[in-house]
């Protein structure tokens, strides 16, 4: 699996509590509880071998703290994306300057309307991008997505979504063949091939999770995904995630590894 040395974070801002939420789970986020879990959030990926960039708040976008969404980040270029959410689609523009530091202008390619996209719906596993077609992320953005892709010689499969906000939402790559999967993507014809880790519907929200240089960060407060981890062997560790969960964001949102 890839080895990571940098991940890309941004703090969250006062207007969290005003953050998009599906009303899954229920409440408003407590700021300065977020807080501390974006700090224990930080401290995890740095135990994990990697230089973590804090980007500042940015009051003007509520969910900049879900900096997976805006951008792509791949060995070979980084993607920007055309967030779907209107009230997300402007932190593309605040990603752009991050990613600008690590990559270089002529590897930094854009997904444009009419195509939308949200890196929520990407996953990559050894050498493939697996991409969800979402209420965020269109036909045409999955296009550009792979006209990109393959102008680097990597390729990605198009994985439609019925129930979920994104993609890794419900499946996330653990490195060695291994899928952990809820709900709809557990039978999945797509990802057939793939041994699968399998969480049970009270846990879903458990099934983002993170495989970061060998260790797998896990949400605080799911003991089944939890003890299936360990028994794949994986040293884990587990972050208390309760404040963005109740604006559906997942362990993976809050950063962009590379
Ligand atoms: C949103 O609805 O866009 C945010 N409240 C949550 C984004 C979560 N991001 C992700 O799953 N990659």
């Amino acid at each position: 699996m890839t080895r990571f040395t940098h991940a890309i974070v941004r703090r969250p801002c006062r207007a969290l509590t005003e953050g998009i939420s599906s009303g899954l789970y229920p409440g408003k986020p407590d700021y300065e509880l977020a807080l501390r879990q974006h700090d224990a959030y930080i401290s995890a990926l740095r135990k994990c071998g990697v230089t973590v960039d804090i980007l500042p708040a940015d009051e003007r976008y509520p969910d900049s703290c879900f900096v997976e969404d805006p951008a792509v980040l791949t060995g070979k270029c980084a993607i920007i994306t055309n967030p779907g959410a209107p009230s997300r689609n402007g932190e593309k523009d605040e990603i752009l300057s991050a990613v600008r530091k690590y990559y270089p202008e002529d590897r930094i390619e854009k997904i444009r309307f009419p195509g939308t996209l949200e890196g929520g719906d990407v996953m990559m596993t050894e050498d493939h991008f697996y991409v969800g077609r979402s209420e965020r992320t269109n036909e045409e953005g999955i296009r550009q997505f792979r006209e990109i892709l393959r102008k680097y010689g990597m390729d990605c499969t198009e994985v439609p979504l019925t129930e979920v906000l994104h993609l890794k939402t419900g499946v996330n790559y653990l490195g060695d063949h291994t899928l952990l999967v809820s709900g709809e993507f557990s039978d999945k014809p797509v990802f057939s091939d793939f041994r699968k880790v399998a969480v049970p519907e009270e846990e879903a929200y458990g099934a983002n999770c993170i495989r970061v240089n060998g260790t797998v960060i896990v949400p605080e407060g799911y003991p089944s995904v939890l003890s299936s981890i360990r028994a794949l062997g994986y040293p884990v560790l587990t972050v208390d995630t309760s404040e963005f969960r109740k604006l559906d964001g997942g362990l993976s949102c809050l950063s962009l590894r590379f």
